[in-house]
Parts: C-alpha cells; sequence; structure tokens
C-alpha cells in the first residue's frame, strides 16, 4: 500500500484542521509544505482549485477539502471516538456546527483580522459578529468540556484553529473577553502534545526531497 502524500501548509488553518485528524487518527501521511508564491505541479496536476490541504491518497483518488481529509482519516481509524460513533443523531449536528463555523464564523473572522491588519475603524464590528459565533461555544463550553460534550469531537478540532486565529488578532482584548471557558478550551489544546505534533515546522518541499513521513510512528 502507498503511504498517502498530504500538501500542506503549517500555518492555514484548514491544513491545520487535517493534521490535527490525521494525528488523532493515527495515520501516517507523507508531508508536503508548500511554497504559496510557488504552488508544485505536482499538487496542481491533482487538484486544479490550488487550495491546501490537498491528500493523495495515491490510488488515483485525491481530497482537496480539509473537512473531508479529517472525515476519512477518522474513519480509518478513530481510537478517541472524534465521530461520537456511539451517538449518531450527534452526526447532523456536529457538520451543521463546522458548516457554520467555515461560513459564518470565518467571514467574519476574515473581516476582524483584515480590520485589525490596517487600522480599520470597523474592526469592533467585525469583532461583534465573530462573538455572535463564539457565545453559543462559550455557553456549551460553560455545560461541558468540549462543545459537543465530555469528550472531544470532530467539532472541537476543526474549528480549533480557526479560534486560535481569533485569538491572535487582538491579544490584549482577548485575554480579558467575556469567554472565559473558551479560553480554557483553548489552553487545554494547547498543552495537548498532538497539537505540538500538528504544529512542527518543516521545510518548503521542492521535486526530490527527502519524504518527511507525519504521523503515526
Ligand atoms: N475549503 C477549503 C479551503 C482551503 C483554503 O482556502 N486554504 C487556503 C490556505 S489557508 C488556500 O489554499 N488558499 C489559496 C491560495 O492562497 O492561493 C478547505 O477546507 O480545504
Amino acid at each position: 500500500m502507498t503511504t498517502p502524500i498530504l500538501y500542506s501548509l503549517r500555518q492555514c488553518p484548514y491544513a491545520m484542521r487535517s493534521r490535527l485528524a490525521i494525528l488523532h487518527a493515527r495515520q501516517t501521511v507523507i508531508l508536503r509544505d508548500i511554497d504559496m508564491n510557488n504552488k508544485p505541479e505536482e499538487m496542481l496536476l491533482i487538484s486544479p482549485k490550488g487550495t491546501v490541504p490537498v491528500l493523495d491518497l495515491g490510488d488515483g483518488k485525491v481530497i482537496d477539502e480539509s473537512i473531508d481529509i479529517m472525515v476519512w482519516a477518522l474513519t480509518q481509524s478513530d481510537p478517541s471516538n472524534l465521530l461520537y460513533s456511539h451517538d449518531d443523531t450527534q452526526r447532523p449536528a456536529m457538520l451543521e456546527w463546522i458548516k457554520n463555523n467555515d461560513v459564518a464564523f470565518v467571514g467574519a473572522l476574515q473581516k476582524y483580522r483584515a480590520a485589525s491588519r490596517y487600522h480599520d475603524d470597523n474592526k469592533e464590528e467585525y469583532r461583534d459578529m465573530c462573538c455572535k459565533w463564539l457565545m453559543p461555544i462559550e455557553q456549551r463550553l460553560s455545560q461541558h468540556a468540549y462543545i459537543m460534550g465530555e469528550q472531544p469531537s470532530l467539532v472541537d478540532y476543526a474549528i480549533l484553529p480557526f479560534i486560535r486565529q481569533f485569538s491572535r488578532v487582538d491579544k490584549k482584548w482577548y485575554a480579558q473577553a467575556p469567554l472565559p471557558n473558551l479560553r480554557a478550551w483553548l489552553i487545554k489544546h494547547y498543552d495537548d502534545p498532538t497539537f505540538s505534533k500538528a504544529m512542527v515546522s518543516h521545510p518548503k518541499w521542492k521535486t526530490g526531497d527527502e519524504p518527511i513521513v507525519f504521523g503515526n510512528e
């Protein structure tokens, strides 16, 4: 069996969530950290849309949406039960949370980040838009340790990289924001060795480089 190849980018939240799922699923891939200004032909050939992450399964199948990579990995093996297979009724709700994150929250977050970068007057307005999404999560985290319940699920790892981005836009504001449970949840993830492993920096890949094995050792 050939080892799948993951085209990735260290700081990309979509690639980050796919790496987290691969680690939690104890899968092994060859990691290719790419240069976004010089995307490799090998990647564009299998996924012309040119976004990361892209997973080349090596059998002609290619997965180029981060959530699909997460679900693929956890379908191979899910030792921490991130898919909550004990309770099938949760699955649609989980996918709905992720969809809302990717559409509503990410849209507001991009505006908030840009407003902050360019010292735009709308920064607080966009931050409030983000908080409309974050408050229900804060409320959930006041009731249980993770978003869907007492155990972590796909949702936690799918939205974690975006909450991380949010927390870093205005660190001073975030530190005193009315989001204490969200802060504790984020710190708990940072303290997890799997998170550190997902964030290890690798040299940019070019054709002919020695393969970097990522995941299950
Ligand atoms: N819907 C895609 C979005 C992936 C995405 O937008 N990734 C960004 C990097 S964080 C990207 O590749 N953008 C294309 C570019 O910058 O050229 C997914 O979930 O995988």
